[in-house]
C-alpha cells in the first residue's frame, strides 16, 4: 500500500490533519493525522467519511459556455471578453466576484489580486460575510486588527469555558472533544449560552436559554456585576485599554434572564479568571452581531482575561479557510493582507502588485452586491466555491438577481447545483482530493492540503483559472505563476506590508520558500499562541472597549414566531458533498422543524407530520419534530436543504435581507415567521437507483443510500409516477385494507430498480428494509410487494452512530440492560467507538433513560 499523504480536512475551521492512503483510482482510506496540532489524530464523522465523497458522481468535469460544452480556451476567452466589455462600457464596478472560505489561500490571493489590483474594483466579497464578518468587525474595533487573540492550547488550560451561540459538539466536533478532555482532566466548567438546548448545551454545567439576541444584555450585565464585585482589573485598563466616553454610565445592567440563573453564571465568571469565551454564529449572524462580539471582548478586556494562558475571547471560524481569506483580504472592505484603503496603504499595494489600476476604495458587501446585480449595476458576476442561490438570505430575490444578470460565471466542482443553474459560463475546479495549497484554521495555523488523485476531466485549480483569465486580459506578467508555491511565496512576501505597519499578520519567513519546501511544509501558526500579547494594533496601542447597547425587541403581529436556523452534525452547508455520503445521510435524512410542544398543540401540528413556515419573504415545508429543547414561540430549521435535495425545504426563502449595520452580516438566526400544519392527501416513500426531480408535490426530500436514493413524498392531488420511476417491468399491488399502493420496478435480469409505497392514512413499511433490497434479486421483489419483511427487523429508531449504524432504540435498550456510561454503551453496541461525534447524543439518551428509571422507582 502507498504511504499516507498528509493533508487537511475539507470541511470545518478546526482544520484537522488527515493521513490519506490512496487505495484505488478514486478510493482513499482516511485516518486522523496524529502529528497535526489541531487534532492529534482525532476526526469527526464528516472528516472520517470523506472517502465517500471523492468519487466522480455529479462532478463538473468540462467547461461550458451558454449551456454548451466548450474548450478551456474558449471559456477563458468568453470570461475575459465579457469582463473587458463590461469594464469598457460601464466601468470596473460593473464586474463583481463572490468567493468563499472554501478556496485555498492561493486561490483567494489570486482572485483578490485580479479584482482589486487589476480589474480595479472593490466588488469582491465572500461567503465569510455570512459567517465571520461580525467577529472581524469586532476585532478591528477592539484590537485595531482582525486577530484572534488565543489558541486551541488555551482551551486545554482554561478553568471556565463559555460557549456563545456555538453548537460545538456538532459544528466543531474535534474542538469539542478537546474541551471534553480538558473538563475530564482539570474539572473545567462549561456554560452554554444558546436559546436552544442543543446536544452541546445538554453536556454543560450550566445552560443559559436566552432570548434571541439577548447576548449584549447578558454580557453587559456580567460586566456590571464584575465591576460591582470588584473584579475589574484597573491596572490592566489603565495600561492597555481605552474606553468609549461615558462607558460605565452607559453600561446596561438588566441581564434579560432569570435572576437566579444570572447569579449562578456571575458566580462562575467571578470564580474563574482563566476563562475562554468561544463564540460562533449565534453571535455573528445577527442584526447586532458586531456589538455582540464587542460585548464579549469588553468583559475580557475589563477583567484582564486576555493575552494570558487559558483566557481570551475566541471567535471560532466556520470554513476550512475562512481565516486564510481574511488574511489575503478577500472581504470587500479590506484591500489586502490586513490593510485598508488609506492612500499610503494603497500606494504600497499598487507598488507591490505593480499595477496602475488598483481599486480606489471598498466594494459592495455580499447582500448589497446581490442588490446591485438585481438592479443591473453589476453586469458580470463570477461566483467561486459557494452556492449563494441557497445560502444568501431571501433566496427568491437572489435568484431573480442571478436570472437578470448579463453574465454569471460559476467555478464549481459539482455540475448541478442550485446556483450553477443560473450560470452562463461554468468552470470546472479541483475538488478536495485534487487541491494543492494551503488553508488557515481558527487558531491561525497554516496547513497544506495536498492532492491525492490526478485531476479528473479538465478540472483546474481555481488560482490557475484566475491567472489564465488575467493573462487573456493582458495582465499575464503579474499572474505568471508555475505552481501554488509561487503564489504562496508572493502572498507571504506581501504580508511584509502588514508587518511593516506593525500588524500581527507576518508570513515573511516564507517569502523565499521553494517548491520542495512548500511540498514538505509542516503546519505552522502565525502570530504565535497569543499574538496580541505584544501589543494591540490600534493607533494608540491600546485596545478599545466599545460601548454597546442591547437591541430593540422585534414584534410583528402578522408573523408572531421567531425562526432560528442551524446546522446538522453530519451535513455540510448546501449538501453538494456530504449529501453524497450514504453514511452521513443517516443521521438526519430530512429537514426537521423543531417546535415546542405548546406551540405544536396550539397550531394542531403533529410530531412526524408536516408544517409550513412562512415569512414576509417566502415559505418552506418541513417534517415536524416536537422538541422540548425549543423555547416557546421559537422555531428552528436546518440551513442545508436545496432545490436539488428537496421540494419545499429550502430555508433561505425565509430570512429577509436585514444585516448588521457595521459588518453587513445577515441576521440568519432570528426571522419573524408564522407556522401552520400541512395535511397532505397522501404520503409515500420511494427507493430508487436513479435520482429524479419530483414536481408539484406538497413536500419531497431525498437522501443518499448505498445503492441509490430514498425519497420522502407527500402530495395533495394525484401522483404522476412516470417521471419518478425508472424504466423496467412494473409490478403493482393495491392493499385496500391498509389503504396502500405498492409498486416495484425490476430490470430484465430481475433485480429491483425501484419500489414505491403510497398511502392515504396508513403506516408505511420500514425504509431501511426496502432500501436494503435495492439492486437485489427476484425474491426481494416478491417480499417487497407483500409489504412486510419475512423476518422481523430490529427496530433501531433514528440512527445516532453513523459509523456503526446504531440507533436511538438500540442505545436505550442497552441502557435498560444496565449499560450506565457512554463507554459501557460503546462496549455493548459499538456506538461512539469510532469518531466519537455521537457521544454527546449517547450521553443525552442515557440521561433520559436513567431519569425515567428514577421516576419509575420513586
Ligand atoms: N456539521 C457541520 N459543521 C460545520 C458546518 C456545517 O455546515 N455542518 N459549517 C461550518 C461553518 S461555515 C460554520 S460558520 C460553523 C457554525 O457553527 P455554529 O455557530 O456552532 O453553528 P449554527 O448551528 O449555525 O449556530 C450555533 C447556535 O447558535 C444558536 N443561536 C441562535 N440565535 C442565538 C442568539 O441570539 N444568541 C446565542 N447565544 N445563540 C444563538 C443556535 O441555536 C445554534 O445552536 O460550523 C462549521 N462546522
Ligand atoms: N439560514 C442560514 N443560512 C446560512 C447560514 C446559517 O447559519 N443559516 N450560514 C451561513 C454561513 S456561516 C456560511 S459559511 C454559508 C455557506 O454557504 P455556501 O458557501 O453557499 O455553502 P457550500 O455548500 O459550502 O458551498 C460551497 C460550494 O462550492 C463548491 N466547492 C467546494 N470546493 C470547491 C473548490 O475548491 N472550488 C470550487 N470552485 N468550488 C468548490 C461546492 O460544491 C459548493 O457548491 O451559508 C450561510 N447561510
Ligand atoms: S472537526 Fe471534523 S469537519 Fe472539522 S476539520 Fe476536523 S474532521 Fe474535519
Ligand atoms: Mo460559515
Amino acid at each position: 500500500m502507498a504511504d499516507a499523504i498528509r493533508t487537511t480536512c475539507a470541511y470545518c475551521g478546526v482544520g484537522c490533519g488527515i493521513a490519506a492512503t490512496v487505495t484505488g483510482e478514486r478510493d482513499v482510506q482516511i485516518a486522523g493525522d496524529v502529528h497535526h496540532p489541531a487534532n492529534r489524530g482525532r476526526l469527526c464523522s464528516k472528516g472520517t467519511h470523506l472517502g465517500e465523497t471523492v468519487g466522480l458522481e455529479g462532478r463538473l468535469l468540462h467547461p461550458q459556455v451558454d449551456g454548451r460544452p466548450a474548450s478551456w480556451d474558449a471559456a477563458l476567452a468568453a470570461v475575459a471578453g465579457r469582463m473587458r466589455a463590461a469594464i469598457d462600457r460601464h466601468g470596473p464596478d460593473s464586474v463583481a466576484f463572490y468567493v468563499s472560505g472554501q478556496l485555498l489561500t492561493e486561490d483567494y490571493y489570486a482572485v483578490n489580486k485580479l479584482a482589486k489590483g487589476f480589474v480595479g474594483t472593490g466588488n469582491i466579497d465572500t461567503n465569510s460575510r455570512l459567517c465571520m464578518a461580525s467577529a472581524v468587525a469586532a476585532h478591528n474595533r477592539a484590537f485595531g486588527e482582525d486577530v484572534v487573540p488565543c489558541s486551541y492550547e488555551d482551551l486545554d488550560a482554561a478553568d471556565l469555558i463559555l460557549l456563545v451561540g456555538s453548537n460545538t459538539a456538532w459544528c466543531h466536533p474535534v474542538v469539542w472533544q478537546r474541551i471534553e478532555a480538558t473538563r475530564a482532566r482539570r474539572g473545567t466548567r462549561l456554560v452554554v449560552i444558546d436559546p436552544r438546548r442543543t446536544e452541546t448545551a445538554e453536556q454543560a454545567d450550566l445552560h443559559i436559554p436566552l432570548a434571541p439576541d439577548g447576548d449584549i444584555a447578558l454580557f453587559n450585565a456580567l460586566l456590571a456585576a464584575m465591576k460591582a464585585r470588584g473584579h475589574v482589573d484597573d491596572t490592566y485598563l489603565a495600561d492597555h485599554v481605552d474606553l468609549d466616553p461615558g462607558f460605565w454610565d452607559k453600561l446596561s445592567r438588566d441581564s434579560g434572564i432569570e435572576p437566579s440563573l444570572f447569579a449562578r453564571l456571575a458566580d462562575l465568571v467571578e470564580a474563574h479568571p482563566r476563562m475562554i469565551t468561544l463564540f460562533s454564529q449565534g453571535a455573528n449572524q445577527s442584526r447586532c452581531g458586531t456589538d455582540k462580539g464587542n460585548a464579549i471582548i469588553n468583559l475580557h478586556l475589563a477583567t484582564g482575561r486576555i493575552n494570558r494562558v487559558g483566557a481570551g475571547p475566541f471567535s471560532i471560524t466556520g470554513q476550512p479557510n475562512a481565516m486564510g481569506g481574511r488574511e489575503v483580504g478577500g472581504l470587500a472592505n479590506t484591500l489586502a493582507v490586513h490593510l485598508g484603503f488609506e492612500p499610503d496603504a494603497r500606494a504600497e499595494v499598487a507598488a507591490f502588485w505593480n499595477t496602475e489600476t488598483l481599486c480606489p476604495g471598498p466594494g459592495l458587501k455580499a447582500v448589497d452586491m446581490f442588490r446591485a446585480v438585481h438592479e443591473g449595476r453589476i453586469k458580470v458576476l463570477w461566483i467561486m466555491a459557494t452556492n449563494p442561490a441557497v445560502s444568501l438570505p431571501d433566496s427568491a430575490f437572489v435568484r431573480e438577481a442571478l436570472a437578470r444578470c448579463e453574465t454569471v460565471i460559476v467555478s464549481e466542482v459539482i455540475a448541478r447545483t442550485d446556483t450553477a443553474r443560473f450560470a452562463d459560463i461554468l468552470l470546472p475546479a479541483h475538488g478536495w482530493g485534487e487541491k494543492d495549497g494551503t488553508v488557515t484554521n481558527s487558531e491561525r495555523c497554516v496547513s497544506r492540503q495536498r492532492a491525492l488523485f490526478p485531476a479528473p476531466g479538465e478540472t483546474r485549480a481555481d488560482w490557475r483559472t484566475v491567472a489564465d483569465v488575467a493573462a487573456k486580459m493582458g495582465w499575464g506578467a503579474a499572474f505568471d505563476w508555475a505552481g501554488p508555491a509561487d503564489v504562496f511565496r508572493e502572498y507571504a512576501a506581501m504580508t511584509g506590508l502588514a508587518a511593516r505597519r506593525g500588524k500581527a499578520l507576518d508570513l515573511t519567513a516564507y517569502d523565499t520558500i521553494d517548491g520542495q519546501d512548500y511540498d514538505r511544509l509542516e503546519p505552522f501558526q502565525w502570530g504565535g499562541a497569543r499574538p496580541l500579547a505584544s501589543g494591540y494594533r490600534t493607533a494608540s496601542g491600546k485596545a478599545r472597549m466599545v460601548s454597546v447597547q442591547p437591541p430593540r425587541s422585534l414584534a410583528d403581529a402578522d408573523f408572531p414566531m421567531r425562526l432560528n436556523t442551524a446546522r446538522y452534525r453530519d451535513q455540510w452547508h448546501t449538501m453538494t458533498r456530504t449529501g453524497l455520503s450514504p453514511t452521513l445521510s443517516q443521521h438526519r435524512p430530512e429537514p426537521l422543524l423543531e417546535i415546542h410542544p405548546a406551540d405544536a398543540s396550539a397550531h394542531a401540528i403533529l410530531d412526524g407530520g408536516l408544517a409550513r413556515v412562512e415569512s414576509a419573504s417566502g415559505a418552506s415545508v418541513y417534517r415536524v419534530s416536537i422538541a422540548h429543547t425549543q423555547r416557546p414561540g421559537e422555531l428552528c430549521v436546518p440551513m442545508h436543504w436545496t432545490d436539488m435535495m428537496s421540494g419545499e425545504g429550502r430555508t433561505n426563502r425565509l430570512p429577509n435581507q436585514s444585516v448588521d449595520p457595521i459588518s453587513g452580516q445577515p441576521g440568519f438566526k432570528d426571522s419573524a415567521v408564522r407556522v401552520e400544519a400541512v395535511t397532505p392527501k397522501w404520503r409515500a416513500f420511494l427507493v430508487t437507483c436513479e435520482a429524479p426531480q419530483p414536481m408539484d408535490l406538497v413536500y419531497w426530500t431525498r437522501s443518499r443510500l448505498r445503492a441509490g436514493w430514498l425519497y420522502e413524498l407527500a402530495g395533495a392531488g394525484t401522483i404522476d409516477l412516470d417521471p419518478l420511476l425508472p424504466e423496467g417491468e412494473r409490478l403493482e399491488v393495491a392493499d385496500t385494507a391498509k389503504g396502500m399502493r405498492r409498486i416495484a420496478v425490476r430490470s430484465a435480469e430481475g433485480t429491483l430498480l425501484a419500489a414505491i409505497y403510497l398511502t392515504r392514512s396508513g403506516t408505511l413499511p420500514p425504509r431501511e428494509w426496502v432500501a436494503g433490497k435495492l439492486l437485489e434479486s427476484e425474491l426481494a421483489t416478491r417480499e417487497l410487494l407483500a409489504g412486510r419483511p419475512s423476518e422481523p427487523l430490529p427496530d433501531r429508531g433514528a440512527i445516532v452512530c453513523v459509523c456503526h449504524g446504531v440507533g436511538e432504540r438500540d442505545i436505550a435498550r442497552a441502557a435498560d440492560q444496565g449499560a450506565a456510561t457512554v463507554a459501557a454503551i460503546g462496549s455493548a453496541t459499538c456506538a461512539g467507538t469510532n469518531c466519537g461525534s455521537c457521544r454527546p447524543a449517547i450521553a443525552r439518551i442515557l440521561e433520559s433513560v436513567q431519569s425515567l428509571a428514577k421516576e419509575t422507582v420513586s
